[in-house]
């Protein structure tokens, strides 16, 4: 049940994790709280009232995870830090104990030939920089102010010094698209905000703190160094020059938000959109931050997972603070016959060709070689009488979309790698543990994995790819 896909030599074929999602041990070894914590433990804000506390208990099975990992063949595995493990208030004191963990992970993971890849930031922030701790040094308010990004330098310099001699790839951030949005616009993320000028000055705090923690990683020697952003393929309703209009605001909120002044050194400016006018003359705004934010990076990360169909929706001018808010902005509507995930995700591996095509068409030079550094699908699996998860369809997307991206890497797009999106079934979000994204199940109440088959085929890929 091979295929081959046929990448160039020296293609990285990784998996992906992140802190929150999989580790647990929420209170164990001096870990502080996040956000995430506290969101997780407010009634009513995530499916089931799940919660982060356990997960998939990767900090005392990591040992285990990394043994499949080694059994897939992966050439490089991507999991992320926690910030509250480190420095659990914040800023001040590190926790020895929290690196001491990183450092066996990685040591497991290099002694299993496999290169280690970490993002600092998958939106577990210090819970006492959002709302300060009786007593803590951190101001708080979150990344609506700049001393989080000012802090976020500071953890990603102690991370750096201890493990930037085994790391060699560094991801900044990721998606910061959701940590801005999701997070103080729309209240579907920790820290569960909906203010539109707090998501406007958090889009450029996180921006400011990349910029700042991409300094200390380069003052730290580590070989490559970027950031991840889930960008979107938006396509639009119908060809009315309303809806062809709303795709320009869904474009620019999501995706160039971020790409013009990483890769440009500016913010965006259409027709139809004025960010630039929203984000220049704020007080957030200091003269050089464009400069910080735009440095070299050695790769782009991009998550893909879907297209997105845009139709005109009430553009209301009369609250500036609701101009930042998506559901201002333009209306999601269904992919006339597309699979849908269990997300409710439309299936459409062309897209991603058509992404990657239009970034490089777009940045030309300015583009950096690119990861894919999340791609995969979460399904209904069913674990069959047989104890195995026959996850068909999950086989096909993947099996597409890396057929998708292999086409935009004809066409001309430089990319270096990709990384299926989940190692494990783990905690998704708002939706707690609901949706299945793994290539190995976890049953939470035993802790047991199961390679499903989609793990067997990536496995085969893989070792067809080394040949
Ligand atoms: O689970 C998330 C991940 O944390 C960030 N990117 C999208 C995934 C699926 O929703």
């Amino acid at each position: 049940m091979s295929d081959h896909l046929g990448f160039p030599p020296g293609f990285v074929l990784g998996a992906a994790t992140a802190s929150y999602q999989i580790e647990g041990a929420a209170r164990e070894d001096g870990r502080g709280p996040s956000i995430w914590d506290t969101y997780s433990h407010t009634p009513g804000l995530v499916a089931n009232g799940d919660t982060g506390d356990v997960a998939c208990d990767h900090y005392h099975r990591y040992r285990e995870d990394v043994a499949l990992l080694r059994g897939l063949g992966v050439g490089s595995y991507r999991f992320s830090i926690a910030w509250p493990r480190i420095v659990p208030d914040g800023t001040g004191p590190v926790n020895q104990k929290g690196l001491d963990f990183y450092s066996r992970l990685v040591d497991e993971l290099l002694a299993a030939g496999i290169e280690p890849a970490a993002t600092l930031y998958h939106w577990d922030l210090p819970q006492a920089l959002e709302t300060p701790s009786e007593g803590g040094s951190a101001a708080g308010r979150g990344w609506r102010v700049r001393e989080t990004a000012e802090r976020f330098a500071e953890y990603t310099a102690v991370v750096a010094e201890h493990l930037g001699d085994r790391v060699p790839r560094w991801i900044t951030l990721n998606e910061p698209w959701c940590s801005a949005f999701l997070g103080y616009s729309v209240g579907r993320h920790a820290p569960g905000a909906k203010e539109g000028r707090g998501a406007l000055a958090a889009a450029h705090h996180l921006l400011v703190g990349h910029g700042l923690a991409v300094r200390a990683l380069r003052a730290a020697g580590v070989r490559e160094v970027g950031i991840t952003l889930n960008l979107d393929r938006n396509l639009p309703a119908t060809g009315s020059p309303a809806d062809l209009a709303a795709v320009v605001r869904a474009d620019t909120q999501h995706n160039l938000v971020w790409t013009e002044p990483l890769l440009a050194g500016r913010y965006p400016d259409t027709e139809e959109e004025t960010w630039g006018e929203l984000i220049s003359g704020q007080d957030f705004r200091r003269e050089g931050d464009l400069e910080l934010i735009s440095q070299p990076l050695d790769f782009l990360g991009v998550n893909y997972y879907r297209p997105v169909v845009v139709a005109d929706a009430p553009y209301r001018e009369s609250d500036p603070d609701r101009r930042v808010a998506t559901d201002n902005r333009y209306q999601e509507v269904p992919l006339a016959g597309a699979r849908r995930t269990a997300m409710g995700w439309p299936v459409a591996p062309a897209t991603f060709t058509d992404l990657l095509v239009s970034l490089k068409e777009r940045y030309g030079d300015a583009l950096p070689p690119l990861h894919i550094t999340e791609n995969g699908s979460a399904e209904e699996d069913e674990v069959s009488p047989d104890g195995a998860v026959h996850d068909t369809d999950r086989v096909a997307y993947l099996r597409d979309h890396l057929g998708a991206l292999r086409a935009a890497m004809d066409a001309g797009v430089d990319v270096r790698g990709y990384y299926v999106w989940s190692l494990l079934d783990n905690f998704e979000w708002a939706f707690g543990y609901d949706k299945r994204f793994g290539i190995v199940r976890v049953d939470y109440d035993t802790q047991r994995r199961t390679p499903k088959d989609s793990y067997h085929w990536y496995r085969s890929l893989i070792a067809a790819q080394r040949g």
